[in-house]
């Protein structure tokens, strides 16, 4: 298993602006993030087939007459949910010590309205998170905000989003093809993922087939920013949080499937995955570096732009 937590990918830069970029938080998170995929692996059962390509058609056209009759409860979950996509990045920490406890009272809050207003699993699972996040606030142990269970917590209420919010369904795929260069890289790739969607709330769902953890950062580019997507992916991290936000995010392990929601609006997106390419594999597997540092998923191919209209 790659062990990504101890990656020394963790942002530095950071530090000499007085708020840590989008971006930053992402990666702060999602070095902790990764850790969660084991435990969501394990919550993936073996008969969970990966969609087949021919599945991952979005069906996102004619969702604007009928809406789904839902309760009060349901109807603030369902809104919980798309605040919840970036709430895995906010702990990440505004702050040199993580999160403030105003801030963890909020994402406190915010899952136990999506609690109330889900059933089962996805219930039982904002609870925990809710619960998780009283304890670090009540005992200041901001090492509970690193255990894989909060995290992965975190990111199973998602799945609402499409059987109880009834948002517009995109299934895409994580896929690594062995490359025939002779240094034995990796190219990566999302299938799946359309160039165009309509405005709306939609439940973007990542399968990952391949043999490493995978994540979908969804970024809006910025009305500002004129680039082409390739321009983007050269930025560095603070350039490119500069150019465009995160709005929504997820991750997977390998074989395991992740959604997170987003209400689009019109414009321009990128979908990417901000995991850095492994030297070799296993335990003691660095980090490979380019030029400019860290190569990461998205700079061998694991990126999309969506034109949102
Ligand atoms: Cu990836």
């Amino acid at each position: 298993m790659t062990d990504l937590k101890s990656a020394p990918h963790r942002p530095r830069a950071g530090r000499s602006t007085p708020r840590r970029s989008s971006l930053s938080r992402a990666l702060l998170a999602l070095t902790t993030a990764t850790v969660l995929s084991a435990g969501l692996a394990a919550c993936n059962s073996s008969d969970d087939e990966p969609a087949a390509t021919d599945s991952a058609t979005p069906t996102a056209t004619a969702e604007t007459t009928a809406e789904p009759t839902l309760t009060a409860t349901q109807q603030a979950a369902c809104d919980g949910l798309l605040e919840a996509a970036t709430a895995l990045l906010d702990l990440g920490g505004s702050g040199e010590d993580g999160p403030s406890n105003e801030e963890l009272t909020q994402i406190a809050e915010l899952y136990r309205g999506i609690a109330s207003g889900l059933v089962g699993e996805e219930q039982a699972a904002a609870t925990a998170v809710a619960e998780t996040l009283d304890e670090v606030i009540q005992t200041g142990n901001k090492l509970l905000l690193e255990d894989e269970s909060l995290l992965g917590s975190m990111l199973a209420p998602a799945a609402a989003g499409r059987t109880v919010c009834d948002y517009a369904p995109v299934d895409f795929m994580a896929h690594e093809t062995p490359a025939a260069s002779a240094d034995g890289s990796t190219e990566m790739a999302y299938m799946g993922l359309p160039d165009t969607l309509p405005a709306g709330r939609t439940s973007f769902q990542l399968t990952n087939d391949g043999e490493d953890f995978h994540e979908a950062l969804v970024m809006k580019v910025k009305d500002s920013y004129t680039g082409t997507m390739d321009d983007l992916l050269q930025l560095d991290d603070e350039a490119m949080a500069q150019a465009a936000d995160i709005v929504a995010a997820t991750v997977t392990a390998p074989g395991a499937t992740a959604a997170t929601n987003v209400d689009l609006t019109t414009g321009r997106y990128v979908v990417l995955c901000h995991i850095p390419v492994m030297d070799g594999a296993g335990p003691d597997a660095q980090p490979k570096m380019g030029a400019n540092g860290p190569i990461w998923h998205y700079s061998v191919g694991m990126a999309h732009e969506v034109t949102v209209s």
